[in-house]
């Protein structure tokens, strides 16, 4: 911890000796940016702030535009009732009319200890992969097999839950709808042949709801990983039993990681690295189950070399296609995006914008030193204003998901490309640097 943070927790335990009966019912510890810190004091008087930091971050000069420069954001660490988390995740979107999150945090500790690593970001874990783009045969055979009616059709299942929330039966119910509807995609077991080995399952967690994780696994550069993720919950407000259809939110990224698990396994695709669908609980509430999947990873045999985070597709807000969000996210890899926008989606545009701290399940996996990307549906001045409202349905995109399925496609591109690369990242960092920086050539000396 720097020394200002020490001075700033060590005067917010002070206040708290020094004030009576202010103690909150249950506490709860979260992180959040600036503009949502001054709306989190005008609904939750009584937050307590610990402690301020500046994170240093990357957004487009221009909204849109792809010139970028270094900006710097205030983060809070602040103690808040816990009663007031589905609040505040309403008021953010309803008083900003932009994104900007908040991460909540196990204890004190851990939120201070955020606070710290954003300060002082841990880089070793940025090992990037080669970004060549030599998979057209295979990317140009599986992209137009991707099928808007399908999104639809997921995106319409998932929205018939009254709601998806962390902490309800219905959130519960969700995750095993997932879990069956994943499972049906896949071959059986008794089928014989070279088929794909895969893996799922439900991660359990310290509450109600599941994410559901399904694993391809590599067949050859198995000590790597690729994470595309989507979150499963939704929310409308504080009461659990509240309609909370969440159909662009985030109904339209599970959606997307459904048919890409459709087309994969019906075409056979072997990746050489793993590739990890996860469908995320407790987004809403403070990226909770990203944040205990992304930590858990470190323990894991594996390497995360690429997280790619769809956290609404469906809802065309803006002129530009593709929004490209550069903050909190890795620049190599977003670049590598535009990339694959040029050369397998030329009709589509692509735009650049900056989205707040903790926006979506990216943050779990940038803060902790890994490799992450989040494209987004519009601009942050123009997404779906329907979300966390029981208004959040497919009818406000129009019943189709033409918008949905172009990111589907982009999350597609990136996998099969990644995946297909036979030589490790630590590898082919290391050849990089032996030939003077030149592109990675790595794999495309590899046999295929
Ligand atoms: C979100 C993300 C980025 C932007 I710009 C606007 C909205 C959604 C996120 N805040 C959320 O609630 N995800 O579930
Ligand atoms: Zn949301």
């Amino acid at each position: 911890m720097t020394p200002s943070l020490l001075k700033q927790a060590a005067a917010a335990a002070i206040a708290t000796l020094c004030t009576t009966g202010a103690a909150l019912a249950a506490p709860a510890w979260i992180t959040i940016g600036g503009d949502a810190h001054a709306v989190l004091q005008k609904v939750a008087p009584n937050a307590r702030t610990l402690a301020s930091t500046q994170v240093a971050v990357t957004v487009p000069v221009q909204r849109g535009g792809s010139q970028l420069k270094q900006a710097s954001e205030a983060v809070h660490a602040v103690e808040v009732d816990d009663e007031m988390i589905p609040t505040l995740s309403l008021a953010v979107h309803r008083q900003l009319r932009k994104c900007g999150g908040f991460v909540q945090h196990e204890s004190m500790a851990e939120a201070l200890a955020t606070l710290h690593r954003l300060e002082n970001p841990d880089t070793t874990l940025l090992l990037l992969p080669s970004y060549a783009i030599d998979n057209p045969i295979q990317v140009n055979a599986l992209l137009p097999q991707l099928q808007a009616s399908n999104l639809l059709s997921t995106i319409t299942d998932l929205s018939a839950f009254q709601n998806r929330r962390y902490n309800s039966t219905h959130g519960v119910a969700a995750s095993d709808w997932l879990r069956t509807k994943w499972l049906t995609l896949l071959p059986s077991r008794t089928q014989t042949g070279s088929r794909p080995r895969w893996r799922l399952k439900q991660i359990t967690h310290t509450w109600a709801q599941k994410s559901v994780e399904f694993e391809l696994i590599g067949t050859g550069n198995t000590g790597e990983t690729l994470v595309l993720g989507a979150h499963l919950d939704s929310i409308a407000g504080s009461n659990i039993e509240a309609r909370a259809p969440g159909a662009d939110d985030d109904a339209s990224g599970v959606a997307g990681m459904t048919e890409i698990i459709r087309v994969l396994v019906a075409n056979n695709f072997q990746p050489k690295r793993n590739i990890r669908f996860i469908a995320y609980a407790a987004e809403e509430v403070g990226l909770l189950g990203s944040a205990a999947i992304a930590t858990a990873a470190a323990s894991r045999p594996d390497r995360v070399v690429g997280v790619m985070q769809l956290d609404m597709t469906a809802f065309k807000g803006s002129a530009q296609d593709l929004w490209i969000y550069t903050d909190y996210t890795n620049a190599a890899q977003n670049q590598f995006l535009a990339n694959l926008a040029a050369a397998y989606l030329p009709d589509l545009t692509v735009a650049y914008d900056a989205c707040g701290y903790g926006c979506s399940d990216h943050a779990s996996w940038h803060n902790r030193g890994y490799v992450a990307s989040f494209p987004f549906e519009a601009a942050n001045s123009s997404y779906n204003f329907a979300i966390h409202t029981a208004n959040d349905t497919t009818a406000t995109f129009g019943n189709q998901a033409n918008h949905a399925l172009k990111f589907t496609q982009l999350a597609l591109a990136w996998l099969v490309e990644l995946a297909s690369d036979s030589t490790p990242a630590a590898a082919a960092a290391a050849a990089a640097a032996v030939a003077g920086a030149q592109p990675a050539p790595a794999d495309r000396s590899a046999a295929r």
